[in-house]
């Protein structure tokens, strides 16, 4: 490539970018030329293109006069573009140069469920994993470019995790196609898939849509195994309510299990008020009914739990834990209210300790 430079100091930074690749039949070459004085471009081309365009300084398109000769094409970049010019070497019949919008999503369908296609979807938490998804995306004016999709998963490429994805064109010019994602079995964990796929227009133009779903447990570190460099049990937080002066307490990972090494133990030592709890914050459904269920071990007083919706409007209390020699099961259900934060409490009353282990929350209807 040869260029000419004026007689000032330039910058020229000539990007050729195509867009269609396996899709040859909508491929299109673009040229973008950055450039701050005049400047000659010659480029290798076999034929004499049929119908050179450039876009000048207003956006409006106009025809680009080249100079073809044996196996090369030049031109010089026309006075009314400017900074960023981009160039369509040989515009294809089919592009639509007025187009200027995105391809919109028409349909989206995660495991044959139809939902809404705005831009970003919350699918919420739920113990199954969504499988396949499908998105229909149709562009008003040109083909899609088929193999411009991205989807990107938790930050990284979407392949990396054994999934995979196809875009499968429903009509013979491309504006309108379904792509298919098939999705491996993940973590239990909050999860995010960003999709992308643009049309081929001479400046692409990208749909975009995101969708949020989690599978995370509902109840973290029930097993009291993780502990956190406090010495306590990560995800639970513990305190004295009610506390007095004289209040005497430790919280703390306990040595005795049901299962694991750990377990969590609360510990009522002197004062006039041992109301110990530890609590975590729970991603509920309202109208949702949830069974906790779990191991305890306490040698007196007594042990309950709670769910505590909202500022307290809804403020359920389980069944007395009694003191027993050895790990016992115990098991308690409820129903959320109408509130948009939960927590949930293991407790302790009186002097005495209690462990707790092994604690599990599931929505049951
Ligand atoms: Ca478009
Ligand atoms: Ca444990």
């Amino acid at each position: 490539m040869k260029k000419t430079a004026g007689p000032l100091a330039m910058l020229l930074l000539l990007v050729l970018c195509s867009a269609g690749g396996a899709q040859q039949e909508f491929r299109l070459d673009r040229l973008i030329v950055c450039a701050s004085a005049p400047v000659t471009i010659s480029l290798p081309m076999e034929e004499p293109p049929a119908q050179p365009m450039y876009r000048d300084a207003s956006d409006k398109w106009q025809a680009l006069e080249v100079h073809a000769e044996q196996g090369s094409v030049s031109f010089t970049l026309p006075t009314n573009s400017r900074g960023r010019t981009l160039i369509l070497l040989d515009k294809p019949a089919w592009l639509d140069l007025s187009d200027v919008e995105p391809p919109t999503v028409e349909t989206f369908k995660v495991d044959d469920t139809k939902l809404d296609p705005s831009g970003t979807v919350d699918l919420g938490r739920s113990d199954i994993q969504p499988r396949e998804m499908e998105l229909l995306v149709r562009d008003a004016k040109n083909p899609i470019a088929e193999d411009s999709l991205s989807v990107i998963l938790d930050g990284r490429a979407f392949e990396a995790t054994g999934s995979s994805s196809e875009v499968v064109r429903l009509e013979r010019d491309a504006r309108s196609v379904l792509i298919q994602v098939k999705l491996a079995e993940l973590s239990q964990d909050a999860h995010k898939l960003t999709l992308a796929i643009a049309d081929a227009a001479a400046e692409p133009h990208w749909a975009k849509m995101t969708v949020a779903f989690s599978t995370a447990p509902l109840l973290r570190n029930g097993g009291f195994e993780e502990i956190g460099a406090d010495g306590k049990p990560v995800a639970w937080s513990c305190s004295a309510w009610s506390r007095k002066p004289d209040t005497e307490c430790e919280f703390g990972a306990g040595d005795k299990a049901h299962s694991g090494e750990r377990s969590l133990m609360i510990r009522g030592i002197g004062g006039s008020s041992l109301n110990l709890v530890c609590g975590q914050s729970v991603p509920l459904t309202p109208g949702k009914t949830y069974r906790l269920t779990g191991y305890y071990l306490q040698d007196e007083g007594s042990g309950h739990c709670s769910l505590i919706g909202g500022d307290k409007g809804q403020y359920d209390n389980s069944q007395t834990l009694t003191p027993v020699e050895d790990w016992t099961e115990f098991s308690w259900e409820f129903t959320a209210q109408d509130y948009d934060k939960f927590t949930l409490y293991l407790r302790r009353s009186g002097k005495g300790t209690i462990y707790y282990d092994d604690i599990k929350l599931e929505e049951i209807e």
